[in-house]
């Protein structure tokens, strides 16, 4: 039985647009327990980490809020190589992005430690590969991809050692339709891999999904990272930098389906998610819904 760990990490350090440090207690609220536990997991939910609060200060040398985003990347980082430790899968609940940094970097380690292979999928509006140079807004929350690759500041990109978390061949963004100009040639320099909308629209989600994941083995550990702004605004209008035109209810489902069916899945992260711009709390439920696809319950109903 996969036995669960939920982790809430609740701030908005990260952004510029308050509101995703109440995340995790919506998350909550829509059932992300009990949803879980009616798959058969064993589901813990270890309540929200501490960490400092948003000073709502300018940018300074490129970055807003280094310092408490480190802080609570650091706690991420412990939290969450902690659940792995144990043989547990960690289910990060966010919080705005910059905290994936933490997640990853945790994921990285466990995995290089048992000579197990890394693999992340990222579904987001964005590209997060901003470095404080290229970033248009200092916000630490559109820098993690870049970061996770070795580059920005130090306290970042070595929180689990010297060595950059991942290689660019290790992450597959799926769903941008927002990046930036620097963002652009950083990404094509490195040749990450990415299945942008045109991709989605072109070939569908199933061809993308079996793109993405042709290279999973028994060896390889998946990690989800899922930015709730990769979805499209109108069925999830509770995020801090909603764009328009991104996958349906049915191409998102997809994608979770074929995630659950790799039996890679080993660590997540529902990140962004902001109830102070939600309707209803419609986007957690709709976080909920998916993640219950993520952990098979549309394999139960084939069986
Ligand atoms: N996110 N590219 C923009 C920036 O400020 O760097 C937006 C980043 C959004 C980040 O949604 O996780
Ligand atoms: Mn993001
Ligand atoms: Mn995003
Ligand atoms: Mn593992």
């Amino acid at each position: 039985m996969t036995e669960l760990t939920l982790i809430g990490a609740p701030t908005d350090v990260g952004a510029s647009v308050l509101g995703a440090s109440m995340g995790p207690d919506a998350l909550r609220i829509a059932g992300i327990a009990r949803a879980l536990q009616g798959l058969g997991l064993a589901v813990q939910d270890l309540g929200n980490l501490s960490g400092p609060g948003n000073p709502q200060a300018a940018p300074q040398g490129g970055f807003r809020h280094l310092v408490e985003v480190t802080r609570w990347n650091e706690a991420v980082f412990a939290a969450t190589l902690s659940a792995l430790q144990a043989g547990r899968l960690p289910l990060l609940m966010g919080g705005d992005h910059c905290l994936a940094i933490g997640s990853i970097s945790a994921v990285a380690r466990h995995c290089s430690a048992r000579g197990r292979r890394l693999k992340v999928l990222w579904f987001d509006a964005h590209a997060d590969a901003n470095t404080p140079a290229s970033s248009p807004s200092g916000n630490l929350h559109g820098m993690p991809v870049a970061c996770l690759l070795g580059h920005g500041p130090a306290q970042l990109t070595q929180l689990a050692g010297a060595a950059a978390a991942l290689q660019a061949q290790q992450i597959t963004l799926v769903g941008v339709r927002s990046v930036d100009a620097t963002e652009k040639s950083f990404v094509n320099t490195l040749g990450i891999e990415v299945y942008d909308m045109r991709s989605i629209d072109e070939l569908g989600m199933r061809a993308v999904m079996q793109a993405a994941l042709a290279d999973v083995d028994e060896n390889t550990h998946l990690h989800l990272s899922f930015d709730m702004d990769g979805l499209d605004p109108t069925i999830a209008p509770g995020v801090g930098t909603p764009v328009r035109g991104g996958p349906t209810y049915r191409e998102t489902q997809l994608f979770m389906e074929m995630l659950a069916d790799s039996g890679a899945l080993g660590s997540v992260d529902i990140m962004e998610l902001n109830p102070a711009l939600d309707l209803r709390n419609q986007t957690a439920e709709l976080a909920v819904d998916l993640l219950e696809s993520l952990f098979g319950k549309s394999t139960l109903m084939r069986a």
